[in-house]
């Protein structure tokens, strides 16, 4: 294992140029983080946009504010056993990394998929630091997850995972220290075990996940929320260029929680969605998928669990084994899966077929060779962190709601998470350099998700 190298106890000087800044921090980083691609991509294209903006700024460089960001405050990782319908024992690995909590309790959701490691982990804390703050909510980073698969496992099994892994996890986490919640893998069914594990262990009733169902705390519209956020991101940026969603031909990808809510207010607004995915490929429909068929897919996924292509068969439409969606002309794009599934040459073809805008479900999405291709095609893209907000910020809201021991309506909650992405989308104009219609999403979020962590970090002194 190679030593981790400290980080320089010299105050920071002004950078001789942006490049070679940049170049410096990243290799430190690397250095401290061997082995994380994943992460060092994520700290990467903050450190990009972040470096330059506080290269005047003596008081975050001297105070090492973005180095303390890049170091989590607490990585926990344990042993999960557990015994399937056989009575065979199987072991998994839990995690939960603390990202930071300057500006509120951890906050990010559990993820369950067999390529879970600490890099993806580590990578998806860093981001939800930053998207937490943009919220405008009081919720520090977190994330956690296991490389548990719950694909193919019975309800039974599910269950027996989810209170093992909740018999470690309840040591470390509480409504005003880590509030988890779902992700990849980890839905109603997955929260309703881990919350009913912890009450039993703690014979308390808290709000100490999000995501819960209705009858137990669970704010409405959190299922729809970071799919229809998506969308609301995608709305405010198509307006503020004076467009509209409406005609609009989209591609999505996945089929889950975030895909599936997408194609629903997509439909809303009067788009035409074409495409679904899973890890088996993707199903392309001319005619558009529409809230009869999406209700069938989200029966598909949620209670049959079964695979994209019965799409296809069912709506005698064209599947594409072991493919992405990214070669369907488009209007808009909406990758709503996973990490790096849209690369550098999925977007030569995304600006080759005529699509000009893209908001991210998923969390990095994007290659980072692939952002370039898409900026210098003059494609404009709402970055995760602002783009799938809207989630993190409907668990917020289900937090305060858990505290005032009260339930907002659907139209609250509603017109509270509407007016929340609108917050996001001034932000990353304000900061995003606008130049009338072309404003750098990527760049915006990243430094008004940084100023309000910073300030906080700086106020609550050197730890
Ligand atoms: P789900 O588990 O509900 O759905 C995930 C979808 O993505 C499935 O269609 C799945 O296909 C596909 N997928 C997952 N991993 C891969 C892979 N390695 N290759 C190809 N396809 C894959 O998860 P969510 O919809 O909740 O999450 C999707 C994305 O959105 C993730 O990046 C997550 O971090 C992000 N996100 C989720 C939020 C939420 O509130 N749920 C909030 C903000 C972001 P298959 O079933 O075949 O694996
Ligand atoms: O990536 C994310 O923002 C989430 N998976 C949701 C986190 C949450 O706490 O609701």
């Amino acid at each position: 294992m190679p030593q981790a190298k400290k980080l320089s106890s010299k105050p920071a000087t002004a950078p001789s140029k942006k490049g070679g800044d940049v170049d410096e921090f990243l290799h430190l980083i690397a250095a401290r983080n061997p082995s994380e691609p994943e992460f060092l991509q994520a700290v990467h294209e903050v450190a990009q946009d972040v470096l330059p903006f506080i290269a005047d700024k003596p008081e975050y460089r001297e105070l090492k504010v973005l180095e303390r960001m890049t170091e989590p405050d607490r990585i926990l990782s344990f042993r999960v056993a557990w015994q399937d319908d056989d009575g065979h024992v199987h072991i998994n690995r839990g995690y939960r990394v603390q990202g930071n909590n300057a500006i509120g309790p951890y906050k990010g959701g559990l993820r369950f998929h067999p390529s879970v490691n600490q890099s993806i982990l580590k990578f998806l804390a860093f981001e939800q630091t930053f998207k937490n703050s943009l919220t405008s909510l009081p919720m520090g980073g977190g994330k956690g997850g296991s490389d548990f698969d719950p694909k193919g496992r019975s309800d039974s099994e599910v269950m027996r995972f989810c209170q093992a892994f909740m018999t470690e996890l309840v040591n470390h986490i509480g409504p005003d220290c880590d509030v988890p919640a779902g992700d990849i893998g980890v839905g109603a069914r997955e929260i309703g075990y881990l919350f009913g594990q912890h009450k039993r262990l703690t014979r308390q009733f808290q709000g100490i996940l999000t995501g819960k169902g209705p009858s137990f705390g669970g704010s409405l519209m959190r299922p729809e929320a970071t799919g229809f956020g998506v969308v609301y991101m995608m709305d405010n940026m198509l307006r503020h260029a004076g467009d509209s969603l409406d005609g609009k031909t989209c591609v999505v990808s996945g089929s889950g929680n975030v895909a599936t809510f997408c194609v629903a207010k997509l439909n809303e607004f009067g788009a035409k969605v074409v495409t679904l995915s899973d890890s088996s490929g993707f199903i392309h429909d001319p005619e558009g998928i529409d809230a009869e068929k999406l209700a069938w897919v989200m029966d598909l996924k949620n209670n049959r669990r079964g695979r994209i292509d019965a799409y296809a068969k069912e709506f005698k439409c064209d599947f594409q084994a072991d493919a992405k969606p990214w070669t369907v002309p488009c209007d808009l794009a909406f990758p709503c899966a996973t990490q790096n599934e849209l690369n550098e040459i999925d977007a030569a073809a995304l600006v080759k077929n005529g699509c000009h805008a893209i908001s991210e479900g998923a969390n990095m999405p994007t290659t980072p060779g692939a952002v370039q291709v898409l900026q210098e095609g003059g494609i404009s893209l709402a970055p995760a962190k602002a783009a799938n907000a809207g989630g993190v910020a409907v668990s917020g809201l289900e937090m305060s709601q858990n505290s005032q021991r009260y339930a907002w309506t659907s139209e609250e909650v509603d017109t509270k998470l509407k007016s929340i992405m609108a917050g996001i989308h001034e932000q990353c104009v304000t900061y995003g350099e606008p130049d009338q219609s072309n404003v750098n999403y990527l760049k915006g979020a990243n430094i008004a998700g940084f100023v309000k962590v910073a300030e906080a970090m700086i106020a609550q002194g050197v730890h």
